[in-house]
């Protein structure tokens, strides 16, 4: 399959890694938009939000506790971040594996 983030995965295109198991992979963006910019993935492949199925309900929950982990490891749990996925054309996906921006280390805004 011709997908980025699996090439990420499978180690054929290298990345800046934060946090690694068994199931998910956290790297840093390369192009960050702030000073803590880090990228949340499931190994499994599934294209975005839309694409989870009932069977990757564990795999999500684990996601989810493992950018707890990637918050404290880059030092911004205490004064909070943002986690931002973008869904298809009008959420301006570009990579289409599901992934989960970390973004922090400085105050963000809220602007559309
Ligand atoms: O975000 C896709 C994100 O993926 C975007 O912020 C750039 C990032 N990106 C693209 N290629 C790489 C590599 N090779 N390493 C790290 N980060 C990368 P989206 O939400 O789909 O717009």
């Amino acid at each position: 399959m011709d997908c980025l983030f699996c090439k990420i995965v499978n180690g054929d295109i290298p990345s800046k890694k934060v946090y690694e198991d068994e199931h998910v992979l956290a790297f840093h963006d390369i192009n960050p938009v702030a000073p803590v910019h880090v990228l949340m993935i499931p190994k499994k492949h599934i294209q975005s939000v839309l694409a989870i199925e009932p069977e990757d309900k564990e795999l999500i929950g684990h996601l989810h506790l493992s950018l707890q982990k990637v918050a404290e490891t880059m030092g911004v749990n205490e004064d909070g971040f943002r986690i931002v996925t973008n869904i298809g054309k009008h959420g301006q996906q570009t990579v289409f594996h599901l992934h989960y921006h970390l973004i922090g280390g400085r105050q963000l805004e809220w602007q559309f």
